[in-house]
């Protein structure tokens, strides 16, 4: 590589400026996206702070309300959610938020009023493991706001295909964003100093196989059979097992070693546990944008049409060649 080249390699580029560039290759952008993904970036780096100070703030433990789901709300669920409400509220591209913690999603504008794009997320996945210090994160998906659906559970119960931007921040050792805009996938790491979140990976591909699987195996026995026999195999062909319990983390993991993600039906969950919305279909986007698979049950992830807002969904992800295994056991 000459010094020249070497120069260009090592640029700095900060996520702002890679997605007004991403932007400026869309003659007709308006630069309503930019102004969402800086929303979220902004969200994130705000959770990122929370996450790494609650113990000290004494936020950890629970607040004493359920949502939706029946699931016990904790403060730093509540805490994530009203971030992102306050950060993105204010877009003036947004037409609807809808939050896993929120009963109803939040029509902030009709399009009439501007609103182009519909946010959906996940605040604090995996927020039970806060109290171990162990790596929780935030998924979003954005969706084009329908202009004839006055609905609000109806406008972002979209198949997945119909996602144009799709990512997480992982507030782990580093706090991470990985981000797909349709185009591949890019990687950003917080870079606390400057405040600023700075690529590191550009149309970044996973690997096409990985001996990893991870589940949660104490599940095992009433797995689908298809299941059983697949991790058997697995046992029996030397596979390492990996498992976080915080689906960003996990899937984080299954993007940069390989290997394949699951949550299948199990007897608590007999549809599986994970939301279609918030946590399969923008997980689903990245690893396919990625290179690798994703599918729940029978079909293909993103060609799902959501019944419900909450509507939960079996999720087998990551690696092409691991997927398809998976998929000829069940
Ligand atoms: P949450 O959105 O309420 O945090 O639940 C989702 C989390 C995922 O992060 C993780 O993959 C899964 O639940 C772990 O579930 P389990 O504890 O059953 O293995
Ligand atoms: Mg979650």
């Amino acid at each position: 590589m000459s010094d020249a080249e070497d120069l260009v390699h090592d640029n700095l580029v900060s996520l702002q400026s890679h997605v007004l560039s991403e932007e400026a290759r869309h003659p007709n952008a308006q630069g309503d996206l930019s102004w969402i993904i800086s929303a979220i970036s902004l969200a994130g780096k705000t959770i990122a702070n929370k996450v790494r100070r609650a113990r000290l703030d004494d936020v950890l433990g629970a607040h004493g309300t359920e949502n939706v789901q029946g699931e016990e709300q904790l403060r730093m669920d509540v805490i994530a959610n009203e971030i992102i409400m306050r950060c993105l509220g204010d877009r003036a591209s947004i037409a609807v938020l809808a939050s896993e913690e929120d009963e109803e999603p939040t029509i902030l504008r009709r399009s009439g009023e501007g609103g182009k794009y519909c946010v959906l997320f996940d605040p604090l996945d995996g927020s039970s493991n806060l109290d171990s210090a162990v790596g929780v994160g935030t998924i979003f998906s954005v969706t084009r706001n329908d202009p004839d659906e006055p609905d609000g559970e109806r406008t972002v119960c979209r198949p997945g295909t119909e996602q144009v931007a799709a990512g997480y921040i992982l507030y782990g050792s580093s706090t991470i964003m990985c981000l797909t805009t349709g185009n591949g996938v890019d990687m950003f790491v917080l870079d606390q100093a400057i405040g600023s979140f700075l690529r590191v990976r550009t149309s970044y591909r996973m690997p096409d196989a990985g001996a990893i699987y991870s589940v949660n195996e104490a599940n095992a026995s009433s797995f689908p059979e298809g299941y059983q026999r697949y991790l058997e195999n697995a046992h029996a062909s030397g596979y390492s097992s990996r498992y976080i319990g915080s689906m960003v983390a996990d899937v984080h993991r299954t993007l940069i070693r390989g290997g394949v993600f699951l949550y299948p039906p199990t007897g608590k969950n007999p549809t599986g546990k994970l939301r279609l919305l918030y946590e399969a279909n923008p997980m689903a986007m990245l690893i396919e944008q990625a290179g690798g698979l994703a599918y729940s049950g029978a079909g293909r992830t993103l060609e799902i049409h959501p019944e419900r807002l909450h509507q939960r969904i079996p999720v087998v992800l990551g690696s092409k060649a691991e997927v398809e295994r998976v998929r000829s056991f069940l």
